[in-house]
């Protein structure tokens, strides 16, 4: 593998590969990425500002190199996932990866947030539901998930409050917590996250081998709940202070919008069935 001190210059397409130096979570992108090859992975048309990008933080006296790059496919159920990824040192070290189904297929969101910031980890996995309320898109995933949940939220602690305007979007399952940077945060990653990380996708991936196609009525229900989803999730991601910082606000409302959560973006994605 070539060092990728320079990213930008070097992806010509979504499925190349992203390899950010002093990156935490490459393990978790190449564990992702090798999961999802058995289903034939197709690019995603992403810009190329988007699939990689180098900047610099800190101060002037002490700067510090920042790189975002973003790996994506689609697959035959599933629109689009896609992996943002950023490395800026000490400052912070995030994975972002969501798959969002086609609403053909009644399919929560694979969600994932491991966030390194100088003040510890903050990490969260889900199989977020489309709609909460929903018995027939919940009930079946929400009994395989608890079980996983359970074994692993035992060795964390708890990563405290979310916002109330959040809860729709979380399920039962929803792992979350907030540990501390140094070797007790360093094993816990290993011994717990890793796993959980496996068990949440390998879940998610016999979930979408067994999902067949909905009516086009359940269709049209699927995607106005995930254009929900994805208008919470544009409008409050959490991310956009510290890309806004690295990038300016033209491109980090471009990325949130137009790449990460781009269901009401993208013409085609609008179309509950293609
Ligand atoms: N979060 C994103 C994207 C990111 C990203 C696209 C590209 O949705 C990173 C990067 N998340 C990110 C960063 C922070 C958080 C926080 C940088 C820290 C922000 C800061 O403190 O400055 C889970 N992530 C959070 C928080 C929650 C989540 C609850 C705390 C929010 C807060 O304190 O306001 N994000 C949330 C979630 C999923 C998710 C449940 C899916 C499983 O992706």
């Amino acid at each position: 593998m070539k060092p990728m001190s320079n990213p930008a210059t070097t992806r010509a397409n979504s499925l190349d590969p992203v390899q950010l130096s002093d990156w935490r979570w490459q393990w978790f992108l190449d564990e992702a990425v090798a999961a999802l090859q058995p289903l034939g992975p197709e690019p995603y048309p992403i810009h190329p500002q988007f699939l990689a990008r180098d900047g610099v933080t800190g101060s002037k006296a002490k700067p510090v190199p920042v790189a975002t790059a973003t790996w994506a496919c689609q697959t035959k159920k599933f629109r689009q996932a896609r992996a943002a990824c950023v490395s800026a040192g000490d400052a912070a070290s995030v994975l972002n990866f969501v798959i969002n189904p086609r609403t053909r297929y009644d399919l929560p969101f694979f969600g994932a947030d491991l966030v390194t910031l100088p003040n510890g980890h903050l990490l969260a996995l889900d199989l977020q539901p489309v709609d909460r309320g929903d018995r027939l898109h919940t009930e079946a995933v929400w009994d395989l998930l608890l079980p996983i949940f359970e074994r692993w939220k035992q060795s964390l602690p708890d990563g405290g409050p979310i916002p109330a305007e959040a809860q729709p979007y979380f399920s039962p399952g929803f792992l979350w917590t907030r540990i501390p940077l140094g070797s007790e945060g360093d094993r816990l990653i290993d011994a717990v996250i890793r796993p959980a990380f496996q068990e949440y996708l390998q879940l998610y991936l016999r979930l979408e081998a067994s999902a067949t196609p909905v009516s086009m009525e359940r269709s049209e229900l699927l995607l106005a709940g995930q254009k929900r989803y994805t208008r919470y999730r544009s409008e409050k991601d959490p991310a956009r202070g510290m890309l806004s910082r690295f990038y300016g606000s033209d491109w980090t409302e471009a990325y949130i919008h137009d790449v990460l959560f781009d269901l009401e973006t993208q013409p085609a994605a609008s179309k509950p069935i293609e």
